[in-house]
């Protein structure tokens, strides 16, 4: 396929279906290689769609035994089989019944949507058209049905045997070593939430009851032998269960609740109804194998899935153009769960870093798009952070704009109007508008325009008048299909921070909505403050109240001024950050030399001391957000175009060296304060201890590799957990020598039967920034920890290199060479991490023009591969466009 091949799926093509799907009866006989699907669909005209046409269900690489309409098998003539589907050309105007039987190899399966083996088990993964893999039907999600599921399979290869809803029988087959159960969900849903699950696996299990009084049986099942790790999946389920009540006023709606965690899986994890099947990644937990980060991430995608149950699942979307709609607020209230859970200014901390990382680059390259796409080739290409992470936040600020109060009451509204329907954007909004009494029409914008705005701010101080001056202005830059933009609605949280803290703020403006927060909703807006008693420092977008970038006329001793003093410790970060990023951008762009970064970097250091001294031991956790430098790539998105990775990894480098050296009797210190005492527990102030201690251990690292090679082997040999000897070995792969190498042997050694374990360790190494990387990933490649087949795999290794600023950069372009070529490889087993991995590429147009003209031809070379999937096609042609 060429990506021109591939038709253009657009928003205002959207019609309802002509047929609706009321009931599926799903008759699966499980077989490693031939799986037979017996399908009866009880069908009816649908009244909003075209009188008189064709059925045509959509099928993807099946092969049909036979079709039956009300019990009588259809004639050759009467409908045809294409590639893409079923069709039945001339079907009775009324409802009728169509029975429909499919044969599938799960074995041969390598794509993971669908029906698949991993391991040894059977289980599917439908979102978003992955159902048409298994049986003919209306894949789309504004058809939704009531499913009656039975399963069957031999006894002793599946014992467990799941599905959606509840199970309502089970038994043997007589005669035969088969067995089999029948689930029943009384929730009509679409396709795309359908799954089963057949193996031998082992489980956890809670009984739980609803604050509505309803009992909930809960399990986790996992690969046999792994059920010791599945206790804190199972926690974190229980905790989010009792949030959703509490916050969101949510319960939950069947008897059974049933997570599964499989080795391969394209994805994070999926919200099917009753049955989440998960990448193993985000549910296997004990101390030895998993990290810090591992826990919180387990808690989050837990939490996600489980909320998907009414954000997604009880109110689906429309189509496919409104995945944000389930996406966006779903992540908006996992965020919200984990900054309950945890310390919320960490949080917020951690997931704007996120967003810069992945959206606002997203965001600055060719694969730019609106929070809702009006079209696109390749739906699978749309599970991206602006759909997600940038969906969040125009969640958020809608929250910000309209009050917590209304807040509330919309979410209400959307529950009680929307249930058991396939929404739209719009009816979603409408229920906030009517809660608010606002108009919405314009923040609606945020869901068609593309692109990161730029607030610029300036303020005056007329000490005669005791007023303050607040200009602001915005702009977003061009995005593909989008030359002209229009100003969007930027909820700016700010304080005017006086000597003694915050200042009152008074002003007469209707631009100010109270609550400290000015609406920037036009290209620029003055707002005075009067009675303002001293010259204030701003802090502006406290909270990161809109995702934006700022470009604010403050010198950095007004920052570091706001690091040590601003009440609102996200801008507290922010503001060490911006001094920091500053001087990176400088001197990694070239515009300011090392002498230069030198001074910074004291000044640096200075500010550091005081604020480790005085206080990390108060929240460790925050302290080790502090202590982190902006990353590299932070810093070549800043910078923005002509970007040199070597200049600004060499500037990255010395700036922590140098903070490393100045700071290191103060970081031993600490270190040795924050030693662990106990065992290991995975609860955020420890955790926040131990991120405290890590941190400060690669600083030391950087700036005197001896100490650093020394107190990395200490940890690595004392650690009683991951997190602390990963920590050590990533310290380690900054220091070249035979006593790194020793050190990753060590580990791997250690590890060599915990896959999940690996990953970290050959991602470590993949993102080591030395131009011996590219040979030892190529080595990796033969090691037997590593597999093209296991998504995990991919992405540890090749994912891991070609986020390495420097080295997937290589000024000799065999970097983008060496992604391009498995790109190719990759695409004929699995398209869908293939075109996730080519989307590394896409912040190529900034870089300078000898990488350049580079990534453009690896992009071109694999564009022009002949019979590329849909879906590496659809990105290498946006990515030249
Ligand atoms: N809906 C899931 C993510 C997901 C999307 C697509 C998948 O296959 C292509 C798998 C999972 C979530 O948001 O968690
Ligand atoms: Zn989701």
């Amino acid at each position: 396929m060429r990506a021109e091949d591939a038709p253009l799926i657009r928003l205002e093509d959207y019609r309802p279906s002509d047929w609706l799907i009321d009931t599926v009866d799903l008759d699966i006989a499980l077989d490693e290689r031939e799986t037979r699907v017996r399908s009866l669909l009880g069908l009816r005209p649908n009244p909003g769609g075209q009188a008189g046409a064709p059925l045509v269900l959509d099928g993807d690489e099946l092969t049909l035994a036979n079709v039956k309409l009300d019990g009588v098998a259809l004639g050759a003539g009467a409908y045809s089989v294409t590639p893409q589907g079923l069709i039945i050309h001339a079907p009775p105007q009324r409802g009728f019944t169509l029975t429909v039987e499919t044969v599938v190899n799960p074995s041969a399966n390598t794509k993971l949507m669908g029906l698949y083996r991993s391991s040894n088990a059977y289980c599917t993964q439908c979102e978003a058209d992955g159902f048409r893999r298994i049986t003919y039907f209306l894949d789309r999600p504004d058809v939704m049905s009531v499913y009656t599921v039975r399963l069957e399979a031999r006894k002793a290869e599946a014992p467990v045997l799941l599905s959606n809803g509840n199970r309502v029988a089970t038994g043997d087959v007589i005669g035969s070593d088969r067995h089999f159960a029948v689930w029943h969900d009384p929730h009509p849903k679409p396709a795309y939430l359908f799954a089963l699950v057949g193996g031998a696996l082992d489980h956890v299990r809670e009984d739980y009851v609803t604050a509505e009084g309803n009992k909930v049986e809960l399990a986790v099942y996992v690969e046999p032998g792994k059920a010791g790790r599945a206790g804190w999946a199972l926690d974190s389920l229980v905790r989010c269960m009792r949030w959703d009540e509490r916050v969101f006023g949510r319960n939950y709606d069947l008897d059974v609740f049933n997570v599964v965690a499989v080795s391969d899986f394209n994805m994070g994890a999926m919200e099917n109804k009753g049955l989440n099947i998960f990448n193993d990644k985000y549910v296997l937990a004990d101390p030895q194998t998993a990290t810090d980060g591992d826990y919180a991430s387990i808690e989050a995608i837990i939490a996600h899935e489980y909320f998907h149950n009414w954000t997604g699942n009880r109110i689906t979307c429309r189509d496919w153009f409104q995945l944000c709609l389930k996406e966006g607020l779903t992540v908006f209230r996992d965020q919200e769960f984990s900054s309950d859970e945890r310390s919320r200014p960490v949080k917020r901390i951690a997931d704007v870093r996120t967003l810069r990382a992945t959206q606002f680059s997203e965001d600055a390259g060719p694969l730019a798009h609106p929070v809702r796409p009006r079209a696109y080739k390749e739906i699978n290409n749309f599970y991206t952070p602006t759909v997600y992470e940038k969906g969040a936040e125009v969640i958020r600020m809608l929250k910000v704009l309209i009050g917590a109060d209304a807040f509330k009451r919309g979410m209400d509204l959307y529950f009680e109007r929307c249930d058991g329907t396939a929404a739209t954007i719009e009816e979603f909004l409408a229920c906030f508008a009517e809660s608010s009494g606002q108009d919405l029409s314009h923040f609606a914008r945020w869901y068609e325009q593309a692109g990161t705005p730029t607030i610029t701010a300036s303020g005056r101080y007329d000490a005669a008048a005791q007023t303050y001056t607040l200009d602001l202005a915005q702009s977003t830059p061009p995005t593909p299909g989008q030359p002209e933009k229009l100003p969007v609605v930027l909820p700016v949280a700010l304080g005017l921070v006086g000597k003694g803290g915050d200042l009152p703020l008074h002003t007469g403006s209707n631009a100010y909505a109270g609550n400290g927060v000015i609406v920037l909703d036009r290209p620029s807006l003055s707002v005075t403050f009067s009675d303002v008693a001293e010259p204030p420092i701003p802090s502006l977008l406290r909270g990161f109240s809109a995702p934006a970038r700022l470009e604010l006329d403050l010198g950095d001793a007004d920052l570091l001024k706001l690091f040590s003093t601003d009440s609102d410790s996200f801008n507290r970060w922010q503001a060490l950050q911006s001094v920091a990023t500053r001087a990176l951008v400088e001197t990694g762009s070239g515009a300011s030399n090392r002498v230069w970064l030198m001074g910074k970097a004291r000044e640096l250091a200075a500010a550091l001391d005081l604020f480790l001294r005085e206080q990390a031991a108060a929240d460790p956790a925050f302290a080790a957000q502090v202590l982190r430098l902006p990353a590299p790539a932070d810093i070549a998105r800043e910078i923005g175009r002509d970007v040199d990775p070597e200049r600004i990894h060499a500037a990255h480098r010395s700036l922590s060296a140098e903070i490393g050296n100045a700071l290191a009797a103060r970081l031993a210190t600490l270190r040795e304060a924050l030693a662990e005492s106990g065992p290991y527990a995975p609860d955020a102030s420890a955790a926040g201890q131990r991120a405290l201690r890590n941190e400060a251990l690669g600083l030391i690292a950087i700036g005197d590799p001896d100490i650093g090679a020394r107190l990395a082997q200490l940890q690595f040999a004392g650690a009683d957990n991951l997190t602390d000897r990963l920590a050590a070995l990533a310290a380690m792969t900054l220091i070249p020598g035979a006593a790194r190498e020793e050190l990753i042997a060590r580990f791997a050694e250690r590890y060599a039967s915990e896959p999940l374990v690996l990953d970290k360790w050959l991602m470590a190494q993949a993102l080591i920034a030395e131009p011996g990387t590219l040979d030892r990933v190529k080595e990796l490649m033969r090691h037997p920890a590593f597999s093209l087949g296991n998504p995990n795999r991919v992405r540890a290794l090749i994912g891991g290199f070609a986020a390495n600023l420097t080295q997937f950069n290589r000024a000799d372009g065999a970097g983008y060479s060496f992604v391009a070529d498995i790109v190719i490889a990759l695409d004929r087993t699995n398209p869908q991490v293939a075109s996730r991995l080519l989307g590394s590429f896409r912040a190529w147009r900034m870089l300078e023009p000898g990488r350049r003209a580079l990534a453009q031809s690896a992009l071109a070379m694999v564009s022009n591969m002949p019979n590329l999937s849909r879906d590496v096609a659809d990105i290498a042609e946006r990515a030249l466009a």
